[in-house]
């Protein structure tokens, strides 16, 4: 990275970024493909983030620190509520508002529904038609339901609309020179120019071993599972790392150990190395099954699973 020092000014501009839109839209995908580095988990199964995750783009121009936030959606239960609460602060105290639509698909009620909300931000809009190496592309209908909604309510914003490929990080530089237009003015960067993320590395775990499970499970189980990080144990030469699978009932118990125990040692495998390598040290997973029906609305284990007192 070139040094912040060789700019010749001391004027750089700084911008937190709210990178919000319905789930699956492919927000941490587009987190990953700006800052370059894998610092949100990517699934292809809807509400994948539960936390919001910050990565933070440093470059001679500036500094950019996106919130990376899980996608609303109907609230289910304690979680849902915390999670929907989460999208909604996080969009709340942002510099720029990032509204992230999945333009190969037709525009739904959360759509609909992050457009309504964005009328009266306070903040920059900008418009993400993402996914746009697919086809059909519904980009056209997302800028009517714009026009529509604006007709409607009687007010005219202005929306800089940037049509990119989270997959492809090309196609995002756009993206980022808007979003750095957008961005103010300051003296100094909000994080040192060398930190990628701040995200607590007791979640950072969580969110690996989560995504391990949505790859393999693919389907409702993922989301019943609650994932507990109780101790990280530094040693000279490795963390040893306590977690706790928290599930509603025994026969999910069994499908998380799996035949053997083979769902825990592939999960191990996959995110022991992963974990090591954004660490820089070596970490050893100690992983417990445990049935605690309703988990979910425990607000206590919540908590300690970092739902609740964000932000
Ligand atoms: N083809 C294509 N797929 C994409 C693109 N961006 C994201 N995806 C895929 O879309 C799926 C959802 O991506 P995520 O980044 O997890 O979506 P999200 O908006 O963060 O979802 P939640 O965390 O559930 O709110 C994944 O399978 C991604 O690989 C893209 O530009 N093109
Ligand atoms: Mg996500």
């Amino acid at each position: 990275m070139e040094s912040l020092e060789n700019t010749g000014e001391n004027q750089t501009r700084c911008a937190v970024v709210g990178i919000v839109g319905r789930t699956n839209s492919g927000k941490s995908t587009l987190l990953n493909g700006m800052v370059g580095e894998k610092i949100s988990i990517v699934s292809p199964v809807v509400q994948t983030t539960r936390n919001t995750v910050r990565g933070i783009l440093t470059e001679p121009r500036g500094q950019l620190v996106f919130l990376d936030t899980p996608g609303l959606h109907k609230s289910e239960g304690v979680l849902g509520t915390l999670m929907n609460r989460m999208a909604r602060q996080a969009s709340a105290g942002v510099d720029v508002l990032a509204v992230v639509f999945d333009s190969s698909r037709h525009p739904r009620m959360e759509d609909d529904g992050w457009m309504r909300r964005a009328v009266f931000a306070e903040q920059p809009l900008v418009f993400v038609l993402n996914k746009n190496d697919l086809k059909p592309s519904y980009a056209e209908r997302f800028k009517e339901l714009w026009e529509q909604i604006q007709t409607e309510k009687g007010i005219r914003r202005d929306v800089k609309w940037v049509s990119v490929s989270a997959l492809h990080p090309k196609t995002v530089s756009p993206l980022i020179d808007e979003l750095f237009a957008l961005a103010t003015p300051t003296t100094g960067l909000l994080f040192p120019e060398d930190v990628v993320t701040d995200y607590p590395r007791k979640l950072a775990i969580a969110d690996a071993i989560r995504e391990k499970l949505l790859f393999k499970l693919r389907d409702e189980v993922p989301h019943e599972i609650g994932i507990l990080v109780e101790q990280i144990t530094e040693t000279d030469d490795a963390w040893k790392v306590v977690v706790t699978l928290y599930v509603n009932r025994p026969s999910q118990k069994g499908i998380v150990i799996g035949p053997k125990g083979r769902m825990i040692r592939y999960v191990r495998s996959q995110a022991e190395p992963e974990l090591s390598e954004i660490f820089g040290v070596k970490v050893e997973l100690d992983i417990w099954v445990k049935i605690e029906r309703d988990w979910m609305k425990n607000f206590w284990l919540l908590q300690r699973m970092g739902y609740a007192g964000q932000l």
